[in-house]
């Protein structure tokens, strides 16, 4: 369902009550104030903001519609699904409500079989990026609000009994046992499951619960993913018609005292933070080549680990990372003040937790689930987090729970100390601090000590200056590329002495668009932090980082 739809802007939110999903012409009857067939259209995937000049800066709701012709398959169960609608999307189907979702970064699907007719079919869909006080994200963030069907759009037939979900990956603290499971949908009696890896001889049968479910932990031999060797094995599952086909890598992750341990080695995350901004053309990035223009640079810099913040990316992202070996941190948009208090921003939250992780739960490159960036020391807050910290172990109990921090209390003039009550809940620290550009000078860096009050492994998860790519003058002058570099050289000094440093990603590898950073002929709604500019020209802090990455390869 990809290409060009038909779309009304809409900002007073007319649509509900004219009823745009019934798809009504002036000759159907009524004094009809719209026609989707004399609209403008705009191309899905894609954010609205980068396509229309004029919407560049629009907050609110517009209605896309795509008709198409169907042709029923007999035994067959028939989804819309959607990669990713930012904010809030409401789904009709020939004029039939499908569902309605919330959250701007994950997938969702609705099932169609019963609404899909034989002939040309209408589907309409309602998406506003309207920013709202209750939301995750709320009405603060330093990203650009891009609105629309930002990922891919898919018709997705499937045989009646079908896999829904599963999970295949080393058994936890075993290099040589294979574990999970596979959850049948299905409307009769289920039939056995098989799973096949082909290149290791494996073939298993399984026969399935009363709830279609499958659990298995077995022996196999296989040769270990990691960033050197990101080795997947072609992974078939199948059961009764239908046949699932994955990439999978399988590795190990845990944590020992400080240290991160991938396969059981010593692991020091080289990494660099970055936003799902689409290089060169800008806004919202989702195609397999935005993807592997990020990731290039992000090997360029010599990196093992990229930080996708602040927001689950696309899955054309994380399956790069997954092929070419870059381990990831992926976060939900709890990002700054939210609405701690109400019970339905903490479901909403949940709900895009679940969301990411069933989506990525079988990728080996990603390592940590993030719950959050930045957020303000209050006890319902931590309450808030620690609930989603149960959440994610108990939807994903191998990979590490993660944060990113920055409260800290101070311990005489030159020591600070990351002070914040949710490290109790994660397994590794994140702090973010910007010493140099946000207080301080750069050379404060060299007398400036950290200690963290919990024994674990501790990234540096943000810290960075801003500057145009091509504006120079002396290193003491801010907002220029020299200035930019004074920092990281002050900076990567004294992070290397941090007790249980674990890894670092700087803030950050583009340029991106934010509605916070007004600075004319400097920032111009982009913030500068990035390594390269928003056309790909690499600064030279670039090269900073990139020698200090050779430095830290072990
Ligand atoms: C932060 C935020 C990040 C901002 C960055 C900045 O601490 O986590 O989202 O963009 O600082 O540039 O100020």
């Amino acid at each position: 369902m990809n290409g060009a739809w038909q779309v009304i802007v809409d900002p007073y939110g007319t649509g509900v009550r004219a009823r745009f999903y019934e798809n009504a012409t002036s000759e159907t009857g009524g004094p009809i104030e719209y026609n989707f067939e004399r609209s403008e259209t705009l191309n899905v995937p894609g954010d609205w903001n980068t396509q229309k000049e004029r919407l560049f800066f629009y907050e609110g709701p517009v209605w896309y519609r795509r008709t198409f012709s169907y042709k029923p398959t007999e035994h067959t169960r028939t989804f819309v699904f959607f990669g990713a609608a930012n904010y809030f999307a409401r789904v009709y189907l020939n004029g039939m409500p499908l569902g309605e979702h919330e959250g701007g970064f994950t997938p969702f699907n609705f099932e169609a079989t019963n609404t899909l007719v034989d002939g040309n079919n209408s589907l309409v869909v309602e998406v506003n990026n309207a920013r709202r006080a209750d939301g995750v994200p709320a009405l603060n963030s330093d990203w650009w609000n891009y609105g629309g069907l930002t990922r891919d759009v898919l018709l997705v037939e499937v045989p009646e009994t079908f896999v829904r979900d599963y999970t295949i990956q080393l058994a936890k603290g075993s290099s040589t046992e294979v574990a999970g499971w596979v959850q049948l949908d299905r409307s009769s009696a289920a039939e056995p499951v098989t799973i096949e890896i082909a290149e290791i001889g494996l073939q298993k049968t399984f026969t399935p619960n009363s709830n279609g479910r499958v659990e298995f932990r077995f022996p196999a031999k296989v040769n270990l993913w990691s960033p050197q060797n990101p080795k997947l094995y072609d992974v078939v599952i199948s059961s009764g018609a239908d046949t699932v086909r994955d990439s999978i890598g399988f590795r190990s992750i845990e944590v020992k005292g400080t240290q991160i341990l991938l396969n059981g080695k010593l692991i020091f995350l080289r990494g660099i933070s970055l936003h799902e901004e689409a290089p060169n053309r800008g806004g919202r990035a989702y195609s397999v080549e935005d993807a592997q223009t990020l990731f290039g640079w992000a090997k360029e810099l010599g990196c093992n680990f990229v930080r996708l913040t602040h927001y689950p990316h696309n899955e054309n992202e994380i399956r790069l990372a997954d092929k070419i070996g870059l381990l990831v941190w992926s976060e939900i948009p709890v990002y700054w003040d939210i609405a701690w208090k109400n019970p339905g921003t903490l479901a909403n939250a949940e709900s895009q937790l679940t969301e990411m992780i069933a989506r990525d739960h079988n990728r080996a490159a990603v390592i940590f689930w993030s719950l959050s960036n930045e957020t303000p020391m209050d006890p319902e807050r931590t309450l808030f987090l620690e609930r989603l910290a149960e959440d994610a172990r108990r939807l994903d109990p191998t990979r590490l729970i993660t944060s990113a921090m920055n409260h800290v209390s101070d311990a005489g003039p030159d020591k600070r100390v990351l002070d914040d009550p949710l490290g109790e809940s994660l397994d590794v620290l994140g702090l973010n601090e910007y010493l140099g550009w946000y207080g301080g000078r750069p050379e404060d860096a060299d007398r400036r000590q950290w200690e963290s009050k919990y024994a674990k492994p501790l990234i540096v998860s943000e810290f960075g200056a801003e500057a145009p790519y091509g504006k120079h003058g002396d290193a003491s002058e801010r907002w220029t590329e020299e200035y930019q570099v004074n920092v990281y050289n002050h900076q990567l000094a004294m992070i290397r002495k941090i007790p249980g440093f674990a890894g670092v990603s700087p803030w950050v590898l583009m340029d991106f668009h934010s509605p916070r950073r007004l600075l004319p002929g400097v920032q111009d709604y982009y913030n500068r932090k990035g390594l390269v500019s928003n056309t790909g020209q690499h600064k030279q802090v670039f090269y900073v980082l990139q020698k200090f990455y050779r430095e830290m390869k072990q």
